[in-house]
């Protein structure tokens, strides 16, 4: 997130042009980058959050993702709530909503709940991305099916060269083309060595392997990108990451940077 997203497409809206200039090339033809389009049947725990007032309806107002962890509990990426990316603190977002059920932004199905109450993890840490994720608690609650179960600390699914799956509606080549239907993306955990090396600190943020979990292609490729931001990394059936941040998209040497599920188990207690 060396830029959020989200403030580009409120200086879009509020300009009423779409200067999405891209930060870094992509590497690739195109989540997400070098993604497949899927059912949102096949993740019914992946949700938009949206708001038309901030960011236009021409995407129904879709600016990050989030992951269903409790039939009334959203996470996200703390990054997502900020007002660097909302324009405001997000209590001031008085339209701020979870699309869930529904993967074609533009269609009809699924539901939009509002959200009654937002959490910021009071420890992220917005220099080095630590710690980024938050929580939405809906007005209305969703199906037990729609739940996914966040992966423990310990959790085989963490493991180095473990397959994984990223989805979102976030920007499919890196040049600002964000995706009206969900796309899913397959990568692979990487060791924290290669986020370390890649990320030693910088403008970008900082790894750190406790809150933070890498995940791409070494070669580059497939990849999250803005707008997949708050989305989820599952492996293994379980959520092992949110989309947090990195350096461009899918470039070779730049993995993907998430939110470690398992720090975010240990500050908010399993019982969710
Ligand atoms: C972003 O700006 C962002 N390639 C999200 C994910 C990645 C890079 C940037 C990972 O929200």
């Amino acid at each position: 997130m060396r830029r959020p997203f989200a403030s580009v497409l409120a200086v879009a809206a509020a300009a009423a042009v779409i200067p999405l200039a891209s930060p870094a090339p992509a590497a690739t033809d195109s989540v997400v980058i070098g993604g497949y389009p899927v059912e949102i049947s096949e993740s019914p725990w992946t949700v938009a959050l949206s708001s038309r007032d901030r960011f236009g309806g021409t995407r129904a107002g879709q600016f990050c993702g989030g992951v269903v962890i409790g039939r009334s509990t959203v996470l996200t990426a703390a990054h997502c709530l900020g007002a660097d990316v909302l324009g405001a603190p997000p209590r001031q977002v008085r339209d701020l909503k979870v699309i869930a059920g529904r993967g074609d932004l533009l269609a009809n199905d699924g539901k939009e709940i509002p959200v009654r109450d937002i959490w910021v993890n009071p420890d992220y840490d917005g220099y080095t991305n630590a710690g980024d994720f938050g929580v939405l608690t809906l007005t209305a609650p969703l199906p037990e099916s729609s739940v996914i179960r966040m992966a423990p600390s310990g959790d085989p699914a963490y493991e180095p060269d473990t397959a994984a799956v990223v989805y979102g509606w976030g920007d499919t080549t890196g040049g600002g083309d964000y995706a009206r239907g969900l796309r899913a993306a397959r990568v692979n955990v990487l060791p924290d060595a290669a986020c370390g090396r890649a990320y030693p600190g910088s403008a970008d943020g900082a790894y750190e392997a406790a809150s933070m979990l890498c995940a791409g292609e070494v070669a580059g490729g497939r990849d999250a990108c803005q707008g997949d931001s708050g989305g989820p990394l599952v492996a293994q059936g379980r959520l092992i990451g949110l989309v947090s941040w990195g350096s461009g998209c899918g470039r070779a040497g730049s993995p993907g940077v998430y939110t470690r599920v398992s720090d975010v188990v240990r500050t908010l207690g399993g019982g969710r």
